[in-house]
């Protein structure tokens, strides 16, 4: 048996209406971990897994363990969104509760080098 690759792991802090970093870069094949953390109301985030452009929706450009962890939302517990970023590309993250009157414009970018 041979150990899964290591994960890098990012943490990301979610307040009303930003994500701190609001870029956050990984190189393709990486194995990653973003872990979102509510400064304030209960935020989580979700990520496109088709990068920014593309036009195959086939076969998702980020594969998740946990595809439901995608966009999941829980008070008090940070979110933990464990994915292979396999195509390159850049990928939205977005807020993924209604958090106020600016939610729509809360995102952030995972952008995946070559
Ligand atoms: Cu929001």
């Amino acid at each position: 048996m041979h150990s899964p690759p290591a994960a890098k792991v990012i943490e990301i802090s979610a307040k009303k209406y930003e994500f701190t970093p609001k870029e956050v870069r990984v190189k393709k094949g990486d194995r990653v971990q973003l872990k979102i953390h509510s400064v304030d109301v209960a935020h989580g985030a979700k990520l496109d897994v088709y990068p920014q452009g593309s036009k195959d929706k086939s076969t998702p450009g980020l594969k998740f363990a946990e595809p439901n962890q995608n966009g999941k939302v829980e008070k008090n517990v940070d979110q933990v969104l464990d994915f292979v970023a396999v195509e390159a590309g850049t990928y939205e993250i977005k807020s993924a509760k209604l958090c106020g009157m600016s939610h729509g414009r809360m995102k952030a970018k995972l952008i995946v080098d070559e």
